[in-house]
């Protein structure tokens, strides 16, 4: 054309963009030239990473003619969408996925082997993307694969961390970190549109004015901006021709560097703002289940929100859309308080931007909105204080000011003027400083607000929230978690994939109550050992991983006794700690022979928050009680404790399906769902747990006698730390706990330091703020059982098969289908 635009007209710009041919000689084809052409080396000379970023790549191509489909489609129908916004996603290697859910994995294999290149080795060589903590940045990866795998519109807005979770080693014991430079051999299956670029402003003030119409009205004058550069993801969904996107934003600067500056010879300053901008998206924050209240928390969370909103408003949304019609178009799903910003962004784009009545913008801001709370713990729900807000966003906190205003007024026109209860909801806190309560906030905006379990709801709406509970009936629900069957159980278990499909047919995979088809095999002994099979092969795989990756060996015929979840109080590693002291001690005081005892490895996964130092006192103690267990003779061998540092989800995908045992063992109350206690029993583990969280569900369907419930109940912690908690008096009352804790404070782990782990033994005694040495006598006596059953192994494996066939009820895609009937109402769009 004239003016040296695109060229539409050309027959090729009109053809449906086409897939390679789907054949060995087809793919072997496509990756050479991705090889030679994309990466600019022959075979011969190419290194692994060379081939592993030219085999992504070549998979992407066979993906990306569904995805522009997908987009075309969608742009074509506006179906009824899912905006979920989540400064977290915890996505694990893409390879396999990828190669999952196009069904190449086969073809890949044999056409990589013609090449002389072993598949596993290109694998191996994935970095994942660690964009999250733990739970809920998962959570979030499993929620949009079961989205597109049932053909639902779905864009997952989030961040792209230049450094994401670190990566932690351990020097003599104690946790390390090391920065995740996830991106240094090259990103593969991203997409970068940096033409798409959005602004994002921080600072200034706000003025009024009247505009020609002559009415009174509001605008922000920033004080200054950064670019928000989109980097797109695909999301496929399981071998059903459907692609989502996942749009992670980065920030750069506006200016990249000043020339004048630079050439005067201050180099520095020169690219000092492009350095302050880009701190934005540099690094996740590695706090889980607490916020740290930093400003550049808070500024990651309004850049990604307000990105991501004028995106869809602006690039997503046709031109003429008519904004009053937003929440039959859209839902913006708040994964926990960290987007909340999103509420006064979305009035402030409404009111100073498009010009529409408060009480309009109003009306479409609540309709547009849902919030899902993931705690429990009052000290995870994140407040910011006014002067913050007020300094960064300072229309964001004119306009949280007037919500909280119109809000309070309702309260008092239902409720008259109850001083206390006005000052119990308002958005805005006085103590200990003037704050804003964003969960506070996403309740007063969200047409729903969810909690992540059964008992969890329940306590959110009669603990945390009863006052809001009270006065929005209807607006509370529950929609318990759910794990994507493919990467947990297909991805991560073929050995177990592969017998479930024999047994039962295909189609379990999306539609997981199917399990219950198992059911009947659970008593045939040929099925049970086949069943217990997997299970050794998937120990010899976990084996031969951890051989490699730290040195370590997993004992033979030994029950794999497994904990690996992050390091916090409330989920009590300690308690798992002293249980392994006590048997421990039980062999060196002679009560038992080391050839009585049970054979076990324990084998735990954690990482600490950097500056949680009970934590990570906490992993010290947990190696030191491990290299002096390993090492005893006395033991015979017959326990073992292997902690492999930087746990993560590739290393997740191993350890599970080899597990015997699953410890799910938080205080009651405390723990808001888990999911990791779903990936074990869906692995046909078996299930050591307190009532608590997603575990009561469990227990539930699995039934009590598969299943080792120990522990207080939510409602006796309560009692019990209303009538004054004092741990020192069990210490007092039971033996062998008091064995256990001297064992610990007598230097028995520490080359004989009594004081190496103070902290530790010290917050035991005087403090417990979990209960730890209230539940030890039960836990314990729980753990007897454990062994007991274990020496039973086939009523064991009768169990574990149980646990499989029970457990498709944690499956995320009925989460979302519960979603999409309780809060989303949107229909798969095909
Ligand atoms: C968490 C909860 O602690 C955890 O119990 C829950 O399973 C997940 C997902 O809902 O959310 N909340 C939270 O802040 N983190 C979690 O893992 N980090």
């Amino acid at each position: 054309p004239a003016d040296g635009g695109p060229n539409r007209s050309h027959p090729l710009a009109l053809a449906p963009v086409s897939s390679p041919p789907v054949s060995v000689d087809g793919f072997v084809r496509e990756f050479l030239r991705e090889l030679n052409f994309g990466q600019g080396v022959a075979l011969s000379a190419s290194t692994v990473n060379d081939q592993y970023l030219a085999l992504a790549r070549t998979v992407r191509h066979y993906l990306m003619a569904r995805w522009l489909e997908t987009m075309r489609r969608q742009k074509e129908t506006q179906a009824k969408g899912v905006a979920y916004l989540s400064a977290e996603y915890l996505l694990g290697r893409q390879l396999g996925n990828a190669l999952l859910a196009t069904d190449l994995t086969d073809i890949v294999a044999d056409g990589l082997a013609q090449c002389g290149i072993d598949i596993a080795d290109l694998r191996a060589q994935e970095v994942e993307p660690g964009l999250g903590n733990g739970g809920l940045g998962r959570l979030a990866a499993c929620f949009v694969d079961s989205l597109a795998t049932m053909s639902v519109p779905c864009i997952g807005y989030g961040i792209r961390y230049e450094f994401g979770i670190f990566r932690q080693t351990f020097v003599d014991g104690r946790q390390v970190e090391q920065p995740d430079s996830w991106l240094a051999l090259g990103a593969p299956w991203e997409f970068p549109h940096p033409d798409s670029a959005q602004e994002v402003s921080f600072g200034g003030h706000t003025e009024t004015y009247t505009d020609s119409d002559g009415a009174e009205r509001t605008r922000w004058v920033p004080a200054w901006t950064v670019q928000a550069v989109p980097y797109n993801y695909m999301v496929p969904g399981y071998q059903n021709g459907r692609v989502n996107t996942l749009r992670l934003w980065r920030s750069v600067a506006t200016e990249r560097f000043d020339l004048r500056i630079f050439n005067s010879g201050d180099y520095e300053e020169a690219v000092r703002s492009q350095t302050f901008a880009e701190n934005i998206s540099k690094v996740l924050y590695p706090e889980d289940s607490t916020p740290q209240g930093k400003e550049l928390r808070l500024q990651q969370q309004y850049f990604f929100v307000a990105a991501s909103i004028a995106d869809f408003l602006e690039d997503v949304l046709p031109e003429d859309f008519d904004l009053t019609k937003l929440p039959e178009r859209i839902i913006f799903q708040l994964n926990d308080t960290h987007p909340v910003i999103a509420v006064p962004e979305l009035m402030r784009v409404l009111v100073d931007e498009k010009g529409l009545a408060w009480d309009t913008a109003w009306e479409i801001t609540k309709g547009c909105f849902a919030y899902t709370c993931h705690t429990l713990l009052p000290e995870a729900l994140e407040v910011w204080s006014v002067e913050l807000l007020g300094r960064l966003l300072p229309r964001h906190l004119e306009i949280i000011y007037r919500i909280n205003e119109e809000f309070l007024e309702e309260v008092r026109e239902r409720f008259g003027d109850d001083e206390l209860r006005i000052r119990r909801m308002s958005i805005i806190a006085e103590h200990p400083e003037r704050s804003v309560r964003m969960a506070y906030l996403a309740t007063v905006a969200g047409s729903k607000v969810n909690g992540v379990a059964e008992l969890h709801s329940q306590l959110l709406r009669d603990k945390v929230l009863p006052d809001f509970n009270e006065f929005y009936p209807g607006k509370f629900t529950n929609v318990t978690n759910g794990i994507t069957p493919r990467r947990f159980v297909r991805l991560a278990n073929p050995g177990l994939s592969e017998l479930i499909t024999e047994s039962i047919g295909v189609g379990w995979l999306t539609d997981l109550e199917r399990l219950r088809e198992l059911e009947p095999f659970a008593a045939d002994e040929e099925f049970r050992a086949r069943f217990r099979e997997v299970k050794a092969a998937n120990k010899r795989r976990l084996h031969a991983v951890l051989t490699e990756r730290d040195g370590v060996s997993v004992s033979d015929g030994h029950m794999l006794d497994v904990m690996v979840k992050r390091l916090h109080e409330y989920k009590r590693q300690t308690l798992k700690v002293l249980h392994i002291i006590t048997q421990y001690n039980r062999v060196v005081s002679g009560e038992v022979a080391a050839a009585d005892l049970t054979p076990r490895t324990f084998i735990f996964g954690a990482k600490a928050a950097p500056g949680y130092k009970m934590a990570k006192d906490i992993i010290h103690l947990i190696n030191a009680v491990g290299s002096t267990v390993n090492n005893d003779e006395r033991l015979e061998g017959r326990l073992k404790v292997i902690f492999p540092p930087n746990y993560n989800v590739t290393l997740a995908e191993k350890v599970i399906p080899a597990a015997d045992l699953s410890e799910q063992i938080s205080l009651a109350g405390k723990e808001a769902s888990g999911t990791g206690n779903m990936k074990f029993a869906l692995n046909g583990a078996l299930t050591i747990g307190t009532d608590d969280g997603a575990n009561v569900e469990i227990r539930q369907l699995v039934g009590d006698e598969n299943f080792f419930l120990f522990g207080m109940l939510e409602p006796e912690v309560e009692a019990l730390q209303a009538a004054g908690y004092v741990p020192s008096s069990y210490y007092e009352s039971n033996p062998e706990l008091r064995r256990a804790i001297d064992a610990i404070a007598s230097g028995v782990f520490s080359g004989g330091d009594r004081h190496m782990f103070d902290s530790v033994v010290g917050n035991l005694l005087q403090e417990d703020r979990f209960l730890a040495l209230a539940d030890y006598a039960a836990y314990i006596e729980a753990q007897d059982k454990v062994d007991a059953a274990y020496a039973d192994q086939e009523e064991w494996t009768r169990a574990a098969i149980l646990n499989v066939a029970r457990s498709g009820f944690f499956s995320s895609d009925r989460s979302m289908r519960d979603y999409i009937d309780r809060i989303w109402h949107t229909p798969p769009a095909f």
